[in-house]
């Protein structure tokens, strides 16, 4: 009996969505399992990235372009987009707003990547008393037309791990693996 050598993939993963929605709190409480409320507004594109051990014999080295909101930006934002193997669009649960513009960011995401899996994240849980999005709302929306919905808080943590871990699976199961 041998073992069989770890093989490492490497999945690029976009983070989208308005400006502070939270995208690089995300990304970083990810990576580096840390929040810090004073990150510089990211100018185009960042990147951050971390291994998981997917199965017995497989590695995956998660990279994820942490993306900037604005719209002047999105020349610079869309090139990046180029060759992502999954997508994460967040909005902000107290920002009814940035889920409206849900359907924009799909679209173009969509429109550079084709076919590829894109889920929805409603951030910023713990702050429940300012909410304007209720979960059921959202899940009912776009469920639907086939997007999943998950909720985090970047801030705590919650529910951060879950968001990479289901687009990283989805990417696997679509590339047939
Ligand atoms: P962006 O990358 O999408 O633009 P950022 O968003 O990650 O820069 O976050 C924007 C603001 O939201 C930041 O606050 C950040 O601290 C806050 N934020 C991000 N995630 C959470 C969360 O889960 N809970 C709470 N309560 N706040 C969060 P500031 O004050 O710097 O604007
Ligand atoms: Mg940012």
């Amino acid at each position: 009996m041998s073992l069989s050598p770890n093989v490492t993939y490497i999945i690029k993963i976009i983070n989208a969505g308005d400006y502070a929605v939270g995208k690089t709190s995300l990304a970083v409480r990810y990576t580096q399992n840390r929040f810090s409320s004073s990150y510089l507004p990211t100018l185009g594109v960042d990147f951050y990235s971390k291994n998981i051990q997917y199965d017995e014999d497989t590695i995956l080295r998660i990279v994820l372009f942490d993306t900037v909101g604005q719209d002047k930006l999105a020349t610079l934002r869309k090139r990046y987009y180029t060759g992502a193997h999954g997508a994460v669009i967040v909005y902000d649960i107290t920002r009814k707003e940035s889920f409206d513009h849900i359907s924009n960011w799909i679209n173009e995401v969509e429109e550079k990547c084709p076919e590829i899996p894109i889920i929805i994240v409603g951030n910023k849980t713990d702050l429940e008393e300012e909410r304007s999005v209720e979960i059921k709302e959202a899940i009912e929306k776009w469920e639907e037309k086939g997007y999943m919905v998950l909720e985090s808080s970047a801030k705590f943590g919650e529910g951060v791990d879950d968001i990479y871990t289901i687009i990283a699976k989805k990417v696997m199961e679509k590339m047939g693996y």
